[in-house]
């Protein structure tokens, strides 16, 4: 009968939450209901997040291919707005102009004092009311916290012996 003696090793894996969806160093969650901008910020920083913003091209198709995905009917609100300053446009955490747009023809046409932004089912973006009647879903974005798992494996004991022999442990 051969004798067993556990050995624990630590593995770094790039985990998202459950329910959340991974591009490069960030996490995506898919909030299917229908928000206002503040509600849906509200949300997102609710669960220590904040609303996408979509930041390159690539982010961009990552965000409308989870719209797809999930089956929108409408948009999802971005994390972006010209709230402070008619016109300039800046990330809504760090007050930031945008490094990257993708507005949809004749958009942001500010119709009726729009001042936060949204990506359309097409993936282009468009400027609605922050608070008052437009509704949309809502992607929240944060950064991937390193999860350590700690993985046991049961060892023959010969075979530790064998590698402590050898110099390995
Ligand atoms: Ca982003
Ligand atoms: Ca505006
Ligand atoms: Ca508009």
């Amino acid at each position: 009968m051969t004798s067993t003696c556990s050995e624990g090793v630590f593995v770094a894996g790039h985990f998202c939450p459950q329910g959340w969806e991974s591009l490069q160093d960030r996490c995506y969650l898919y909030v299917n209901r229908l928000l206002t901008w503040s509600a849906a910020k509200e949300i997102c920083n609710g669960s220590s997040s904040s609303l996408v913003e979509t930041e390159s091209e690539e982010e961009n198709s990552f965000v409308h291919n989870m719209m797809r995905a999930h089956g929108a009917q409408v948009g999802v609100w971005l994390n972006i707005d010209d709230r402070t300053q008619e016109g300039h446009w800046v990330s809504s955490t760090t007050h930031q102009p945008l490094t990257y747009s993708k507005w949809n023809d004749g958009e942001p046409n500010n119709m009726d004092d729009e001042d936060c932004g949204m990506m359309r089912l097409p993936g282009n973006w468009n400027d609605l009311n922050c608070q008052k009647g437009d509704v949309n879903n809502a992607v929240c974005e944060k950064v991937y916290v390193a999860h350590y798992s700690l993985v046991m494996k049961l060892i023959p004991v010969t075979d530790l012996l064998l590698s402590v022999r050898r110099g390995h442990t």
